[in-house]
């Protein structure tokens, strides 16, 4: 008898994913799911989306990371509501857990909820968590060779985040290469060259999430 447990637990994941996804838009709620290496930026890029769009959206913001409480607490000194969710060594957030962590915000006072996903450019990409919306995030120092390497990361977003688009001068990293490589795997999904330090890029972005998040729910 052949025993399918990867997708058997892919598929119920997928599944509970679906329902959240549900629930949250009949509420007008829009999840976004932030993907990508440690340290390419997460937490300051969703700092930066924060201050531009708190104007039109009631933000939420769940925080993922295998330990610790850092990143919720930078969040929360915005008057943001935030949530921590450990997952205490999986290197992934599954649909079960924004299930159960949901209640622990205020629903009914918010229109966008951004999570932070595991710090890995692998596993993320492999679990839904009920999101209408998902952003991976590829910093300029870690190389330009990540498309080539991770391509579901890529491959299965609805838009790729250039960050730490400062620092390209002090890199070798070809731009091109990388925007070649992503039009292929994920052919017409647009590209946002990013600073979250000097600010670059991010009109843009907020202004391409604001559209798509308001589409999604409606
Ligand atoms: N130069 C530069 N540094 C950045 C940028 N965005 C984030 N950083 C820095 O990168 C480091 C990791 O950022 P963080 O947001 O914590 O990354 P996370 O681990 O993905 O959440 C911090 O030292 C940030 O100040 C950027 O656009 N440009
Ligand atoms: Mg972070």
């Amino acid at each position: 008898m052949e025993i399918k447990v990867l997708h058997q637990i892919m598929d119920w994941n997928e599944d509970v994913s679906e329902e959240v996804r549900a629930r949250l838009a009949e509420r007008g709620i829009c999840l976004i799911n932030v993907m990508g290496s440690p340290g390419a930026g997460k937490t300051s890029l969703i700092t930066s989306l924060i201050e531009k769009m708190k104007d039109r959206f009631r933000i939420g913001v769940i925080e993922g990371d295998i330990a610790g409480q850092i990143d919720a607490d930078r969040i929360a000194g915005l008057g943001i509501p935030a949530v921590q969710l450990n997952t205490d060594g999986a290197c992934h957030i599954e649909a079960m857990s924004i299930q159960n962590i949901l209640p622990l915000l205020p629903l009914d006072d918010l229109d966008l909820i951004f999570v932070e996903n595991i710090g890995n450019l692998v596993c993320p990409a492999e679990f839904r968590i009920g999101e209408s919306l998902r952003i991976t995030i590829l910093s300029i120092p870690e190389g330009d060779d990540k498309v080539e390497k991770y391509p579901l990361m890529f491959t299965d977003t609805d838009c790729l985040v250039l960050n730490k688009y400062d620092m390209l001068p002090y890199f070798e990293f070809d731009e091109e290469r990388v925007s070649a490589n992503y039009d292929s795997v994920n052919p017409g999904a647009p590209l946002f060259r990013v600073s979250s330090r000097t600010g670059e890029g991010l009109d843009e972005l907020a202004g391409y999430l604001a559209e798509t998040a308001a589409g999604s729910v409606s």
